[in-house]
Formats: structure tokens, C-alpha cells, sequence
């Protein structure tokens, strides 16, 4: 079937199993009050004039019918949704913790064994989840179609979700509540690994952002990172100020900064405004950028410069 995500997790099929039932439900009446309607409306119209309509009192066997059958099947719909909702609600007490945090206008994950990432999160097939998640600032809601979860995601108070990925694959990560102008590029990605590639992912490479960026050409992966790690948010790279400045023709360029002072856009400066970004404020823009140090590895940081140099 294509006209629903894919089925990734354990919860998938449970929660297509109840959404099936309702909407089977829902048709078979549809159709049959539908139907009746129709005929009714065809046999017992007012085929002459002077017609009477007949006195009719009413059938206490078809009232009890009408009444107790609906109710029967609301009752088990009821338990039927429960049950699969009290398991999604209560994570097994062998799952792995990973701290979700929103902000305007990305996802960070902070695991159980020291790793932080930015919008990507790595989960092992088959290894149960359970998400501790908070907000930095506004309602966010954090949404995996393939996993059928979704949660409100809210600012002062941890909410948790959980899951077991059961396919091994890349799925979306979706914000689900509107949460300002950059909602719509607030997106993630959720890489289910095999137990030895998620074995490589924690202890294996140095930087620990994944394996397949490590080898492209600096400004690529630069470019990967600014759409991955969601610079693109806020900077623009086509001279349109968004949230941030354009990061178009600022490599080498003299920065106005809030104070007043001058700053040439070098390595250094570009270095900093990523991992110190309160450091030097630039001028008609608001100190809102989250500080990237323990996030983009110093690779990724000279990656990102080398990119923002090719942006004339
Ligand atoms: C939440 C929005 C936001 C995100 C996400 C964000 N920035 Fe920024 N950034 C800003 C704002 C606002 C400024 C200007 C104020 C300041 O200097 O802190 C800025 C300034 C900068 C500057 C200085 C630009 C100049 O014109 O002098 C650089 C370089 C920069 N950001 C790089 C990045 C990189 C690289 C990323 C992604 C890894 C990123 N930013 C993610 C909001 C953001
Ligand atoms: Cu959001």
C-alpha cells in the first residue's frame, strides 16, 4: 500500500489496525444509512395529491436494535483503541533514553551514551526508545509517520514517547505544529542501523555525525550540513534576509555588528559566529542563533566555511 507511510516500527501496525477497523466501520455505515436514505426516499414519496401520510407509532424491537448494536460496537472500539493507546503510552523499562529538544527550527538528540546530533537521529533495529523530549521555546510537535508517534513537544515540561524501530532504512522527522516562519524546513531524519552498523556509529568514527559524510569534498559537505543541520532555517543563500543574514557574498565582506564596531567575515569570524553565536551580534539582527559547539565537529565547521566561500 503506498497511500499510507511505511509500517517501521512496532507500534505501525497496531495503530493501522485500529485506523482500519474505524474507517471499514465508518463505510459500512456510510453505505448502509446512505443506501436506506436513497430507497426510502424512492418508495415512500408523496406519489399523488391528495395522499395522507399514515400515523405511524413507532417499533420498540427496531429502537432496541438501533440503540444496542452501535453502543456494543463503541464499547469495543473504545477497548480496542485503549488497549493499543495504553501500550503506546508506557515504554518497556528496558528501552534506551534519548533526549529530544525543539527550537526554532530544529530537532537536537542527546543519547544515553554521550552522542549529540542535530535533525538526524540514529536508532538500532529491533532496541526499544523511549524519547524524553522539551521544547526551547515554543510548541513544537515531533512527528515519525513511519513510526506512527507523534508528540507534542512543550516548553518547561518533559513529555515522552516511545518506539522500536523494526525496519532498518532513513524516515522522516516531522514538525507537526506550526511553530513560526521556519516550521515547514523544521524536518529530520530517522536512520534505523543494523545492531553492527550502529555498533560503527557509536564507537567507530571520530566525530560521530554518521559515516557516509566523512568522504565528500569539503564544500559539499558543507552544503549537506547547512540543509541537514538546519541552517537553512535561517540563513538564505540567495540574499533574501530571513531570520538570519543571507550567508551569500559575506565570506570577506565587512560585518556591521550590533555594537557599532566593524569585523572582516574570515575563517575565524565565520568559526565563531557557528559555535559562539552570541559572541558578535550582527547589526538589525536578534541574538537567537543556537550555539553549534559539541554539535558540527571541527571538520564539519571548516566544511561549512568552505562552503559559505564558494556563496559570492
Ligand atoms: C534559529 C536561527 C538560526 C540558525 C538555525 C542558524 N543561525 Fe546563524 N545566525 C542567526 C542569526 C539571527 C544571526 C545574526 C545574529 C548573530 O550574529 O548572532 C546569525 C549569524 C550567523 C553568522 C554570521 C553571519 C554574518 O553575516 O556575519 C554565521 C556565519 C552563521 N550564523 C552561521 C550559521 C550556521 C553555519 C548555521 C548552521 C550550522 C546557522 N548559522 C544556524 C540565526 C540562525
Ligand atoms: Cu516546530
Amino acid at each position: 500500500m503506498t497511500w499510507i507511510p511505511e509500517v517501521a516500527s512496532n507500534l505501525a501496525s497496531k495503530v493501522d489496525g485500529v485506523l482500519f477497523v474505524i474507517t471499514v466501520l465508518s463505510l459500512i455505515f456510510f453505505l448502509l444509512i446512505t443506501a436506506i436514505l436513497i430507497i426510502f426516499a424512492v418508495k415512500y414519496r408523496r406519489k399523488r395529491d391528495n395522499e395522507e401520510t399514515p400515523y405511524i407509532t413507532g417499533s420498540e424491537p427496531l429502537e432496541i436494535i438501533w440503540t444496542v448494536i452501535p453502543s456494543i460496537l463503541l464499547i469495543a472500539l473504545f477497548v480496542y483503541g485503549f488497549v493499543v493507546y495504553k501500550e503506546m503510552r508506557n515504554p518497556p523499562a528496558d528501552a534506551v533514553d534519548i533526549t529530544v529538544t525543539g527550537k526554532q527550527w530544529l530537532w537536537t538528540f542527546d543519547y544515553y551514551n554521550g552522542k549529540k546530533t542535530l535533525n538526524e537521529l540514529y536508532v538500532e533495529q529491533n532496541i526499544p526508545v523511549r524519547m524524553v523530549m522539551i521544547s526551547d521555546d515554543v510548541l513544537h510537535s515531533f512527528f515519525i509517520p513511519g513510526f506512527r508517534v507523534k508528540q507534542d513537544v512543550l516548553p518547561g515540561r518533559y513529555v515522552q514517547l516511545w518506539f522500536t524501530p523494526t525496519k532498518i532504512g532513513t524516515f522522516d522527522i516531522f514538525c507537526a505544529e506550526y511553530c513560526g516562519t521556519g516550521h515547514s524546513v523544521m524536518l529530520g531524519k530517522v536512520n534505523v542501523l543494523s545492531p553492527e552498523a550502529y555498533d560503527i556509529w557509536e564507537h567507530g568514527l571520530p566525530g560521530g555525525q554518521g559515516q557516509a559524510v566523512a568522504s565528500l569534498p569539503p564544500a559539499e559537505l558543507g552544503e549537506k550540513i547547512y540543509k541537514e543541520k538546519g541552517c537553512n532555517a535561517c540563513h538564505s543563500i540567495d540574499g533574501s534576509t530571513l531570520v538570519g543574514p543571507s550567508f551569500k557574498g559575506v565570506f570577506g565582506h565587512t560585518v556591521e555588528l550590533a555594537d557599532g564596531s566593524k569585523v572582516e567575515a574570515d575563517e575565524n569570524y565565520i568559526r565563531e559566529s557557528i559555535l559562539e553565536p552570541q559572541a558578535k551580534i550582527v547589526k538589525g539582527f536578534q541574538p537567537v542563533m543556537p550555539s553549534f559547539k559539541g554539535i558540527l565537529s571541527d571538520e564539519e565547521v571548516t566544511a561549512v566555511i568552505a562552503y559559505i566561500k564558494t556563496l559570492k
